[in-house]
C-alpha cells in the first residue's frame, strides 16, 4: 500500500513539474537595473552564495524568482538528482531540505541558511535597494 501511494505522489509531481516550470518562467520578474559597475560588484558577491534547491519545489521557484528580480547570478545546485550536492547539504546545513542558500563569509566560514523568507530577506538586506 506505501508504495501505491509513494507512486501516485510521484506521478502527480511528473505531471505538475512542466505546469510549475512554464508557470515560473511566465511569472517570473524582470531584473532590477544596475550600471556596470555596480552589475560586476554583485556578481563578485554572488560567487560567493550557492542555493540547494529541488527544481519543483514551490519554495525553491519563490527563492528563484526574487534572485532574477534582484539580478543575481547565483549557482543552483540540485539536492535532489545530484547526490553530491545532497550529502554536501546534509553534512553541511544538517538536513537535506530546501532551498538552503549556502554563504560563504569573507573569513572563509560558511553558513547554511533555511527558509525561503529568510532567505529573500537576506538576500534583500543585502542586494536590494539602498
Ligand atoms: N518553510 C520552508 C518549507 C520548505 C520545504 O518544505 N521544502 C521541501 C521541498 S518543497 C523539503 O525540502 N522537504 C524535505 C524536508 O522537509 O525534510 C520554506 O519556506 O523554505
Amino acid at each position: 500500500m506505501r508504495i501505491l501511494i509513494r507512486y501516485f505522489f510521484r506521478g502527480v509531481r511528473l505531471l505538475l513539474a512542466p505546469v510549475m516550470l512554464v508557470s515560473e518562467k511566465l511569472s517570473t520578474p524582470k531584473a532590477v537595473e544596475r550600471s556596470e559597475a555596480e552589475q560586476a560588484k554583485v556578481d563578485r558577491a554572488c560567487e560567493k552564495l550557492a542555493l540547494y534547491q529541488f527544481r519543483t519545489c514551490p519554495f525553491c521557484i519563490k527563492v528563484r524568482k526574487e534572485m532574477a528580480r534582484l539580478g543575481l547570478d547565483i549557482e543552483r545546485r540540485d539536492a535532489q538528482l545530484d547526490p553530491a550536492h545532497k550529502q554536501a547539504l546534509k553534512e553541511g546545513g544538517g538536513r537535506v531540505k530546501v532551498p538552503c542558500l549556502r554563504i560563504e563569509n569573507d573569513d572563509q566560514s560558511v553558513e547554511w541558511l533555511y527558509e525561503s523568507d529568510d532567505i529573500n530577506a537576506y538576500l534583500n538586506r543585502r542586494f536590494g535597494a539602498a
